[in-house]
């Protein structure tokens, strides 16, 4: 059976998880707006990505014996001044996120609950992953510059999942 303190910081983490979710289905959108088809996909893959953690975040706290409890997600921002700002914007998040899922791998290893430090480890790893996929978007944006954006934009079309 899950604390109470526990399950508050697993719920406040799948309300930030949507809350990400939210926020790249708003810079898809944002993006295809502008013409950019492949990074709006990308985001798209991504938004559905979150919301997946999410679920699975639910599921884990439901199969410990806790309640979910859907918190109000933040506020996303309607527009960015470039491309390279959506993507250093959700490399943020990813920072963010990140530092949330060590806090709550802590109190799991000061409450002993075993079950719950390694089901956050994995998004530990996953944390790792995201920030070098974010990252390295970021990166070959920046070496891209404007003119290699159409380019980049083709290859991030691809992505699958
Ligand atoms: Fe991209 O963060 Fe979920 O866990």
């Amino acid at each position: 059976m899950i604390t109470a303190k526990l399950q508050n910081i697993i719920n406040d983490q799948i309300t930030a998880e949507l809350w990400s979710s939210n926020l790249y289905l708003q810079m898809s959108y944002f993006l295809k707006n502008q013409g950019w088809d492949g990074f709006a996909h990308w985001m798209k893959v991504h938004s559905d990505e979150e919301r997946e953690h999410a679920t699975r975040m639910a599921d884990f706290l439901i199969d410990r014996g806790g309640q979910v409890k859907l918190n109000m997600v933040n506020v996303v921002p309607e527009g960015w001044g470039s491309v390279l700002e959506v993507f250093e914007h959700s490399l943020k998040q990813e920072e963010m996120v990140s530092k949330m899922i060590d806090k709550i791998v802590l109190h799991a290893i000061e409450e002993q609950d075993f079950a719950t430090e390694n089901f956050f480890r994995t998004f530990v790893d996953e944390q790792v992953e995201e920030e070098a996929l974010f990252g390295g978007v970021v990166g070959k944006m920046k070496m891209a510059g404007d003119a290699g954006l159409l380019f980049l934009d083709a290859q991030l079309g691809q992505r699958k999942e």
